[in-house]
């Protein structure tokens, strides 16, 4: 037995991208523990720990795969990496010979370290159809930010006095990010946390709202009332840089503390001692989230009403406020780009039809260069306004969409469907093809301007593997490279390989390949600095009238309301049918999506799906904690179990998404959508529940 040796990585569970030290003895990783290096001082959270785990599961794919059962069916014959290109290669082309290179949809689930890649790669092969978990997840935020100050933006929590921590809590989600917030706590700095829930975070809070899920525009605009009543707004900033203002003033006079509190379900005086706290005159800084806030049919709008008060508050732009940041494609929103968008746009084909979701979402299809992905069932089963013959996917996850039936029914009948997956997962049971991906602890990764902890460093690095890949798998960018060799694309860049694209990459930063092959090390990119608060609204912010718009111009053109107007969240159907409010998502610690499926994590904590409901709903309904339960929606039901518990107020249910057995995207419609985003509304769906015999029982019964 050879003797263990430490070697660096990182940890791509999740985008925080937290260092890793693994313990590798003879090809094996034997322990992993944080990089005490790394700006989480050697910290991981469960997940991370449970690595090992997470690389050796039993459900790896082993070979390259090829149909032979149903779809659906998981009936697959090994094939050799050679034969399972040649097929993808033959069939991709005919069909873009046949019926034109946008017949074929091209999606990404939540990974982003490839996307660079991959959006290159769907360029070269000739069409723009591409699409990411995205279509639900951040760009709705970002949109927001794009329409009301022209950039995305994010809260500058080191040297905000105030914080409105707005559908907020770290422990959950984002683990690592308290640090900050204790430590700018610690100098004073008072946090307003605005969640329907009672949370780890919510209870260190100096106030807690909790409004009723998808009301937070009604609550950010009686805030907006507040300001102006108490004359607590920036009037020499508004007048220079706002647009819309007379029109916003006047709308938010509409939201009096009563008719907000019927709206929100927040007490007056609650509402009255927050915007006590808003006026004081502190720095504030909102967090705006890339999920809850905007899985709700007002997301957008609600988003820019949260924006709108940084803007007349005069914290936007300004230090301690909500300060625009740069979007670089890796990381999604690093404060640096290290020349992507370059490296997509050089080979973006000319003309093509429209992307999958133009017709109906239209502010969307503007606004940014992917498809909206919540429109490709319906666009492949309908065949409008032109038929998708084919999807090509890295990390498909068909759970995470809304009326996720619709979409499996349209990988059903799609003529031919390639998924790449480390995991044979459900979705991958419907592909023609599925390739092994390998995880990041097998593959060597280039990784550029940083989101997690690097947030506001421009960086770059480069990762060998620290250990070989698994069985015959790959990691995705040399399967997109290789593919390409395959496919013949006109794309000499991308044939020569993943090193070959970095290197290119690398070209304008100013560090060479050489060095970061041998330091390893996250290596910070010569004069590159970050944003300074107050460049853009020195120079104008990149909205059609080049100030912030509290009335959109490219919402007004496409016959939006152009002021951040409030309407309702939840669906059309019967409230006396459907008397609860279901919010499918939140995040619990040790489960991240779909990717601990088949883990022990998932064995071990909450394995089973459970509706949280309030002890005032349950004992009304008979309910009591474990007992099996019937969660009813317009559009189906499913069983699961109930937790009876006081973090969740009366008239809400709060279910986790992504357990098979009781899928909560099954009974949400695919069309409850904000159709200014596309996104879902998850977290706004009428429902009832009623106590059931727990399922088991019943079969018996029936037998
Ligand atoms: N009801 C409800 N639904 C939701 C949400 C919600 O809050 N409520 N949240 C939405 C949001 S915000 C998001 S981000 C999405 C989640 O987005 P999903 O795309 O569903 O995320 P995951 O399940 O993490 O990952 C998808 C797949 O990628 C695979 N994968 C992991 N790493 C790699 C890799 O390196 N290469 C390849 N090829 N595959 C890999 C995983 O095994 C998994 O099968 O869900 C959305 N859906
Ligand atoms: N452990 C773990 N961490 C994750 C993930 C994971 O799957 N597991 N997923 C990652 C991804 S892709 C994303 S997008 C982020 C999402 O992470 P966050 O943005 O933190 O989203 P959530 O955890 O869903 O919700 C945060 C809080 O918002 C509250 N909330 C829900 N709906 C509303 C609402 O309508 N209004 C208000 N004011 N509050 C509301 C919830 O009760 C919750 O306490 O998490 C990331 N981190
Ligand atoms: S926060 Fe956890 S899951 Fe995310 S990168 Fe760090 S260790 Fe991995
Ligand atoms: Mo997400």
């Amino acid at each position: 037995m050879g003797e263990p040796e430490r070697r660096k990585t990182v940890c791509e569970i999740c985008l925080n991208n937290c260092g890793v030290d693994a313990w590798v003895q003879d090809g094996k990783v034997v322990k992993v523990e944080g990089s005490p290096e790394c700006p989480d001082r050697g910290r991981l959270c469960v997940k991370g720990y449970a690595s090992r785990d997470y690389i050796y599961r039993a459900d790896r794919i082993k070979t390259p795969l090829r149909r032979v059962g149903r779809r659906g069916e998981g009936k697959f014959e090994p094939i050799s990496w050679d034969e399972a290109y040649t097929e993808i290669a033959r069939k991709l082309n005919g069909y873009k010979k046949e019926f034109g290179a946008d017949s074929v949809a091209f999606y990404t689930g939540y990974s982003k370290w490839y996307r660079t890649m991959f959006h290159r790669f769907v360029h070269s092969f000739g069409t723009r159809n591409y699409g990411t978990e995205s279509s639900s997840c951040f760009q709705a935020m970002r949109m927001a930010n794009i329409l009301t100050g022209g950039s995305l933006s994010r809260p500058d929590i080191a040297h905000a006095e105030l914080f409105l921590a707005w559908a907020y809590d770290p422990f959950y989600s984002s683990v690592f990010h308290y640090d900050m917030i204790e430590k700018q706590r610690e100098k004073g700095m008072k946090v307003i946390c605005i969640d329907p829930k009672v949370t780890p975070f919510s209870q260190l809070a100096d106030i807690h709202l909790r409004p009723r899920a998808g009301t937070d525009g009604a609550l950010a605009l009686y805030f907006g009332q507040y300001l102006i009543a108490h004359g607590a707004v920036d009037q020499a900033y508004i007048d220079a840089h706002v647009h819309g203002y007379p029109e916003y003033a006047a709308y938010v006079k509409e939201f009096s503390a009563e008719r907000t509190a019927q709206l929100t379900g927040i007490p007056v005086d609650q509402l009255e001692a927050a915007g006590a706290l808003l006026t004081e005159d502190r720095r504030f800084a909102i967090s705006l989230g890339a999920a809850p806030l905007t899985h709700h049919r007002n997301g957008v709008q609600n988003i820019r009403a949260l924006l709108a008060l940084s803007a007349i508050s005069g914290s936007y732009d300004r230090e301690g406020g909500n300060i625009p940041t740069e979007f670089a494609n890796p990381k999604m929103n690093a404060d640096c780009d290290v020349g992507d968008e370059r490296f997509i746009d050089e080979v973006r084909p000319e003309g093509g039809r429209p992307k999958i979701g133009t017709d109906r979402f239209p502010v969307w299809s503007e606004l940014i260069d992917e498809f909206q992905a919540m429109d490709l069932s319906r666009q492949i089963l309908e065949g409008t306004p032109y038929p998708i013959q084919a999807v090509f996917s890295l990390g498909m996850n068909a759970r995470m969409f809304p009326g996720d039936g619709k979409l499996f029914q349209a990988l059903s009948q799609v003529g031919f469907f390639v998924d790449v997956d480390i995991f044979l997962t459900d979705t991958a049971k419907y592909a023609d093809i599925v390739l092994p991906a390998c995880t990041s602890f097998e593959r060597a990764q280039f990784q550029g301007g940083f989101m997690g902890h690097y947030f506001n460093t421009p960086t770059v690095r480069w990762l060998d593997p620290v250990i070989e890949p698994l069985y015959e798998s790959k990691s995705d960018a040399d399967i997109l490279c290789e593919l390409a060799n395959y496919l013949e694309l006109d794309d000499p860049i991308l044939r020569k390989g993943y090193e070959a694209c970095s290197r290119y990459l690398l070209r304008r930063v100013g560090v060479t390949f050489s060095e970061l092959q041998t330091t390893h090390a996250t290596t910070r990119i010569p004069g590159k600095e970050p944003y300074r608060p107050g460049d853009n609204t020195a120079h104008g912010y990149a909205t059609p009238t080049g100030k912030f718009e509290l009335t959109s111009e490219v919402l007004r053109r496409h016959g939006f309301d152009p002021l951040p107007t409030y309407r309702p969240s939840a669906d059309e159907h019967d409230p006396e049918e459907y008397p609860l409010q279901l919010t499918a998502g939140g995040r619990l610690p040790y489960h991240f999506h779909s990717r601990f499926q088949n883990s022990a994590l998932k064995k071990v904590f909450r394995p089973e799906s459970m509706a949280d409901i309030s002890p005032e709903d349950a004992k009304a309904l008979r309910i009591r904690q474990g007992d099996a339960i019937a969660l009813t929606t317009a559009y189906g039901t499913i069983r699961l179990k109930a937790n009876v518990t006081h973090t969740v107020a009366p008239g809400a249910v709060f279910v986790y998404q992504d357990y098979p057995d009781a899928d909560v995207n099954s009974i949400i419609g695919p069309e409850h959508l904000d159709p200014i985003s596309g996104f879902p509304g998850y977290r706004s769906v009428r429902c009832r529940v009623e106590k059931v015999k727990p399922q088991k029982e019943t079969e018996r019964r029936d037998a």
